[in-house]
């Protein structure tokens, strides 16, 4: 079956619009822990993920999945393959900090051609197509390509991998020295998206799983920033965890830099 980009990009929108509803009229949240107590999961990420696995199993019969929740990772070679992140924000949505989004990412042929992050508490809705530009709301929106003193770094703090603390905030210390602040939001996806948008000049964390990057990748290369792991690798496809640095060619370059000395 042949689907255009832009016919599935219509079909995540619509569905991640109906589910960021379903966020909305959350109430009396209970987590639970999965690989430890910074690591939650809520039947409001589970229910997202089974009716977006659903709706788009039934949209393009034969595609497959790669998913936060319920073990659901199937291979990325496939032809066509939906990186779903059911809640990007999981802890922020359980202690009500109203900062989350719902997150996927489309692959065709094993590259990222389409992508989709709702935050449904500002009605904000990203979206990039490959070649054909990122937008917020349907407004293009590009990268801020300013030096790293002009703006502000989002970080992540990789609370599942305790390992990674220090290193974190050592690297933390020398980016806010280096910018004008730094923002801490919670929702790795988020934060790419403000890359992308123009609202940070950098985004940084040392491990996430491929759901909590891939959409956001894609936006931030559609908007003109670049995309690598913290130490300015390739980032990978296949969906193992990775460190995740994205930014405005010269943010980029000036953290680059930073890391290098
Ligand atoms: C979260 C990321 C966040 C990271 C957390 C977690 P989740 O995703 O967006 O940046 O620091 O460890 O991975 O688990 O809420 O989907």
């Amino acid at each position: 079956m042949n689907i255009s980009d832009e016919k599935i990009l219509e079909k995540l929108t619509e569905l991640e619009r109906d589910c960021g509803e379903m966020m909305l009229r959350a109430h009396r949240i209970m987590a639970e822990t999965k690989s430890g107590r910074r690591d939650v999961v809520t039947e409001y990420d589970r229910r997202i993920q089974e009716i977006m696995v659903g709706e788009l199993g039934a949209f393009l019969p034969g595609t497959r999945f790669f998913c936060e929740e319920n073990d659901l990772q199937e291979s990325l070679s496939a032809e066509h393959v939906f990186v779903i992140d059911p809640i990007d924000g999981t802890m922020n949505f359980v202690r009500g900090f109203n900062h989350s989004c719902i997150s996927a990412a489309y692959m065709r042929g094993g590259e990222l051609t389409a992508s989709a992050v709702y935050n449904p508490y500002t009605g904000e809705m990203f979206t990039a197509l490959k070649g054909g530009g990122a937008y917020l709301n349907g407004r293009r929106i590009s990268v801020e390509d300013a030096p790293l003193s002009e703006t502000v770094v989002c970080f992540g703090t990789a609370p599942y991998y305790q390992d990674l603390t220090d290193r974190m905030f050592d690297m933390t210390k020398k980016l806010f020295r280096a910018s004008l602040d730094i923002r801490r939001e919670g929702t790795a996806e988020l934060d790419l998206c403000s890359v992308a948008a123009g609202r940070a000049g950098l985004f940084t964390e040392l491990m996430l799983s491929f759901w909590d990057y891939a959409a956001g990748m894609l936006l931030v290369q559609e908007a003109g920033g670049i995309c690598c792991t913290s130490d300015g690798g390739p980032l990978p496809l296949t969906g193992e965890k990775s460190s995740v640095a994205a930014g405005s060619p010269k943010a980029m370059a000036d953290y680059l830099r930073i890391i290098r000395e």
